[in-house]
């Protein structure tokens, strides 16, 4: 054992292989020892003994190993031994043995990764040595495409577990779904279920750029290593596509959206073509962003001119190329006229006349064409909020059956709340996919905590009323609404380099409650936290209701501290991380003041049928509620309304004391998380316990700077004193305006 262990310290190894790792599980419990004993982390590169290594392995022959600490890597797929005998000896028999049942009943490459993630599992979790095996069986036509069933039935005088589906894929998520049951303690003895994704394309995003930096990305660098692409294959790419595939998530878009036109050259897709290669056994198809001025950048042509025939020709091609090295490319995402992108407004062309050119060129594939609905110019005089409305409802029918306009699950851009977007409830006649961003841009990056799964559910539960109450944004977007037979969700993603994935510990939840949202978007955020802690910090139900408690009220700490009342985009420039309200751009559309409107009268901007009308492009029902200042929730007030600062709001407080409570009300909640995290010292690992600790410390300095920054400010305004309860500001208001953060992960001005 602990000669194992010196030629572990000396090798710096191939963790990433997860089957391999698991296999080498006493390694596994006891890798992290080295970590705390001083080691050097390992890299994945081969290493020639250090004497550091040395070290580490022979302190361990003294170490005792009942320490045991985690790195986040292995995120929600730890199978860890299950301690608990009574639940031990309710599994063993249970499993007798797994028969995976397809039509075509032979072994696949994705079934090859079932049985390994199944022996994996297993083993780990109940040390048994499971017997897996492949039959021909009846197509199940219940579960559709990818969806899977499973089923406890006695075969060859063996109590059997059968996961059945139509395709190789669906039972590998059948699989995970197994391995998820035990995971959290559920029976398995008497299964009779069957699940179907709701969603047919669930989608990661990635801003990731050529060089490997990430816009928006918190949690290291690209994972895409495209200079060493396709000769080196990172092993982790395959490890990214089982936890991609564990959550049912299968597609994912390589490169950002501010795009680059090389990912397009035979020399980048012979990269893409090693990537899609790496994910296909799992399930998840490559797609790719698609600079809309690409003919002119790399094909030689003098125009972009959508209604150009040889710019058509051009992408017809270009989409023919793509497909001879990845036959199963899923096809292109488009940011086009938005934020300074290229598009078809440069030729006079409408949105619907550059997405069907593309879209055009993909068909004969049978690829997708993703259009985003995320525009806005500074020189439009319409309120930024209303601009895609007034863009794209005009063109509700327009588009060909396979373009789908994602659109941002609010008006505005991923603020902490907003109301949904308008467009979810006026194109009927649209394909329509939803984008979440799982990356924090304005929730505090990978710094803060703020569990994302309230605020998705939020967005899916919205009622647009588009066919009557009960048309929810979720009824649109997965199709049930207008029978749509393309659907699409996608999550800008918080991934990156960094060790254990998304920076954050506790982000991994983000993560993984976007694929169970994606597979199932009537699942609550609740049941999800409590899935997802169970699985990652172990079933112990202190632990789990603590995990669970901190998770599920995050989100809304960050609104109370950072943009509370309906109060969104005052937060500082570029980076987007801290408070700033008295940002001042010469964009106005990039100014605080513009959304905030804050004067000696009051705070908020104006947006009712008197202003900018945007309560005017919602159903008549919400315009109705959200207009009249007295029935507009509060939690949206100062989004649609520009409130006198002493306007009564419920509490019998006025606006500008509630104000101040409020974000007073969200230091307090960061410091009940604190303390609440403080009481799993002791039952979870000690590696991430400290990890999260410390970032909370930040996370509650950060949100007393979010208070007195904006508090002081508003001041300038409301020329009130601060009330009872609130407490006095450790600087002044210069001071806040003066600080100027460098070097903020994820920002692409600072490179
Ligand atoms: C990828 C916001 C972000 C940009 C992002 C843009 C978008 O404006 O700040 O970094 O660009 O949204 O969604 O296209």
């Amino acid at each position: 054992m602990n000669l194992l262990l010196i030629h572990f310290a000396m090798r710096a190894s191939a963790w990433s292989d997860v089957s391999a790792a698991l296999r080498r599980d006493s390694l596994a419990d006891d890798r992290p020892n080295l970590l705390r004993v001083g080691c050097a982390k390992p890299s994945r590169r081969k290493a020639a003994p250090t004497i550091a290594g040395i070290v580490c392995g022979l302190l361990l022959l003294v170490w005792p190993v009942a320490l045991h600490a985690e790195d986040g890597y292995r995120l929600w797929l730890r199978y860890e031994r299950i301690g608990d005998e009574k639940l031990l000896a309710a599994y063993l028999p249970a499993l007798g043995q797994i028969v995976l049942s397809t039509p075509a009943g032979t072994d696949s490459a994705t079934l090859a990764a079932a049985r390994t993630e199944l022996a994996a599992g297993l083993d780990g979790m109940l040390g048994l040595k499971a017997v897996v095996i492949v039959v021909a069986g009846a197509p199940a036509s219940a579960v559709g495409e990818e969806g899977y069933s499973l089923q406890t039935t006695p075969r060859d005088g063996r109590r059997t577990i059968v996961i059945s589906a139509s395709r190789d894929i669906g039972v590998l998520y059948g699989a995970f779904a197994l391995l998820r049951l035990i995971q959290t303690g559920e029976p398995v003895d008497k299964l009779n279920l069957t699940s179907v994704p709701k969603i047919q394309r669930r989608m990661l995003d990635h801003w990731d750029n050529l060089n490997g930096f990430i816009e928006r990305g918190y949690a290291g660098f690209s994972l895409w290593q495209w200079f060493q692409l396709p000769e080196y294959r990172d092993p982790r790419y395959r490890d990214y596509a089982r936890a991609m595939a564990s959550i049912g998530l299968n597609g994912t878009v390589l490169t950002n959206v501010n795009a680059n036109a090389l990912v397009l050259t035979p020399a980048y897709l012979e990269k893409v073509a090693a990537l899609a290669e790496e994910f296909r056994p799992y399930g998840i198809r490559v797609y790719l962003t698609a600079r809309f001025s690409a003919p002119i950048e790399i094909g030689g042509l003098k125009t972009a001119d959508p209604l150009d025939p040889a710019v058509a020709a051009w992408w017809r091609k270009k989409a023919d190329e793509i497909y001879s090295y990845v036959p199963d490319f899923g096809g292109f995402v488009v940011k086009a006229n938005s934020e300074g992108q290229p598009g078809p407004h440069e030729y006079g062309r409408t949105h619907a006349e550059g997405a069907n050119m593309l879209a055009d060129a993909l068909e004969p594939h049978g690829g997708i064409l993703m259009w985003r609905a995320f525009v806005y110019a500074a020189d439009n005089e319409t309120d930024r909020v209303n601009q895609a409305y007034k863009q794209f409802t005009v063109l509700d029918g327009q588009f060909r059956d396979n373009v789908v306009v994602q659109i941002k699950n609010g008006p505005l851009d991923f603020m902490p709340r907003e109301p949904f977007h308008p467009l979810f409830g006026a194109m009927p006649h649209t394909r329509l996919a939803l984008e979440l961003q799982i990356t924090q841009e304005y929730l505090g990056l990978s710094v803060h905590l703020a569990y994302l799964g309230p605020l998705w559910q939020e967005v899916l539960d919205s009622d647009t009323f588009a066919q009557g109450p009960g048309s929810t944004v979720a009824r649109v977007i997965d199709g049930r609404l207008y029978e749509r037979d393309l659907s699409v969700i996608a999550g800008v993603a918080n991934t990156g380099s960094d060790r254990n994935w998304t920076g954050h510990p506790l982000a991994q939840a983000n993560w993984y409650t976007f694929g169970r949202l994606a597979w199932d978007n009537t699942l609550s955020a609740e049941v999800v936290a409590r899935e997802w802690t169970q699985m990652t910090f172990g079933r112990a139900p202190a632990t789990v209701a603590t995990v669970a408690k901190i998770l599920l009220g995050s989100r809304e700490t960050v609104v109370n501290y950072s943009m509370p009342l309906g109060l969104h985009h005052i937060m500082a420039e570029g980076h987007h991380y801290g408070p700033g309200p008295w940002v001042h751009h010469e964009r106005p559309d990039w100014s605080s003041s513009y959304y905030h409107q804050a004067d000696e009268i009051g705070l908020g901007a104006n947006r009712g049928a008197k202003g900018s009308n945007a309560t005017g492009t919602y159903a008549k029902e919400l315009a109705a509620r959200w207009d009249d200042i007295e029935t507009c929730p509060e939690n949206l007030l100062l989004w649609f309304h520009h409130v006198p600062w002493d306007h009564r709001m419920k509490s019998g407080r006025i606006l500008w004391d509630e104000l101040c409570l409020r974000y007073q009300q969200g230091v307090d909640e960061v410091r009940t998380i604190q303390r609440d995290w403080d009481s799993l010292a002791g039952k979870i690992d000690a590696e991430r316990y400290a990890h999260v600790q410390a970032l909370l410390r930040r996370q509650e300095s950060d949100a007393c700077d979010w208070r007195e920054a904006c508090l002081l400010y508003f001041q300038t305004f409301a020329k009130r004193p601060l009330p009872a309860g609130v407490e006095a500001p450790a600087h002044d208001l210069a001071y806040y305006e003066a600080v100027k953060l460098r070097y903020v992960p994820g920002h692409p001005g600072d490179y």
